[in-house]
């Protein structure tokens, strides 16, 4: 028997993708950039063992078996063995024929909320993808491969900060993602994780990209005039350590994204009333000091995700701690959970 283990990062997108142009293979209508966390933080972790005296592929999240037939994980499962068959070299060969004979069974677990709109699918293939790869001495570009398990997952394979090059063929052998800089370019940056809500969102990622894609006239406008010159000059605001601009963008973007989900029919709605007094208490914030010291951004889900530099961690956390006591909230208590990017 051979088993491994890996840990993979959630990362969260400062521009979102929103939207498929081909629902098999995973490829967006845009091009999105995000920061990965750190290893330490929110993280999946995958453990996966091959056996000869296991009968069947299996596949366990969070303790509960899962659906080993679903088409994303076949495709990764396929794509990786594949590459393995292809790239073995003649040390290895033994090993990796026998293991690739092999079936496995392959543990998940997530230490934060699946499903609450915090990226568990972009960690959670990720890691699968990385872990099936180490078990199988597979090297080289993985995030073609973790792309066809979720999307955003192919941006979680580096560290730092990533771009997913939405590319152009129709075999989707372009679209990759990117490292832009290295986890340790902008030491200062904090994100701080303000849980609002645990529960599992309503409209999942994947139908609700999918009925905006066909119904909403924004997101269209959106992928084809506003997200490429975005990328552009969030790539140059990240590469200057520009948090002004840097800042900005990522609340536009957020919020342009919320508005593309407004804009589709029947609408979504992953915002909630708390979501919308924290984007109100970031802009009294920086109204105070008349500029951008802390900036947020939200998936498809109500918990918000603050980005802002080290000096300014301590005083907005008391602010976020007065704003929302535990008592007044119930069982929506905030947590600030201070988080550096990294790998
Ligand atoms: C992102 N989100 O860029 C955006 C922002 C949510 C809002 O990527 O269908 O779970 O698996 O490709 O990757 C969520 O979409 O969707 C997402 P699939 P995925 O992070």
């Amino acid at each position: 028997m051979k088993v491994v283990t890996c840990t993979a990062p959630v990362n969260i997108a400062v521009i979102k993708y929103w939207g498929k142009r081909n629902e098999d293979l995973i490829l967006p209508i845009n091009s999105s950039l995000s920061v990965t966390l750190h290893q330490d933080q929110l993280k999946t972790t995958t453990s996966i063992a091959a056996s000869r005296d296991f009968t069947e592929d299996r596949i366990w999240l969070n303790g509960k078996e899962g659906d080993i037939s679903h088409s994303r994980l076949q495709s990764c499962l396929r794509e990786i063995r594949r590459l393995a068959r292809k790239r073995r070299n003649s040390a290895a060969e033994d090993t990796v024929s026998r293991i690739l004979n092999y079936k496995v069974h392959i543990c998940s677990v997530n230490n934060f909320p699946t499903a609450a709109g915090l990226a568990s699918s972009a960690a959670g293939y990720a890691c699968l993808v990385y872990t099936l790869a180490k078990l199988y001495g597979v090297e080289g570009e993985l995030s073609e491969i973790a792309r066809q398990g979720s999307g955003s997952a192919c941006r979680s394979i580096y560290g730092g900060f990533v771009q997913w090059v939405m590319g152009e063929r129709e075999d989707g052998k372009d679209s990759l993602a990117q490292q832009v800089e290295t986890e340790s370019h902008w030491p200062e940056l904090r994100i701080l994780i303000l849980v609002v809500s645990a529960e599992k969102k309503h409209v999942g990622s994947t139908s609700g990209m999918q009925t905006s894609v066909e119904t909403s006239p924004l997101l269209k406008l959106r992928a084809e005039t506003v997200v490429p010159e975005r990328m552009k000059d969030m790539i140059e605001s990240i590469k200057k350590r520009d948090f002004e601009s840097f800042g900005q963008l990522t609340m536009k973007d957020s919020n342009q994204f919320h508005a593309t989900c407004l804009d589709t029919y029947p609408p979504i709605f992953y915002l909630n009333q708390i979501s919308q007094r924290i984007i109100s208490l970031v802009h009294r914030y920086n109204d105070h000091y008349g500029q951008t010291k802390v900036a947020y951004s939200f998936d498809a889900g109500p918990n918000a995700v603050i980005f802002t530099l080290e000096p300014t961690v301590d005083e907005f956390v008391e602010l976020v701690k007065r704003s929302f006591p535990p008592e007044s909230n119930g069982d929506t208590f905030l947590k600030g959970l201070p988080v550096k990017p990294g790998l």
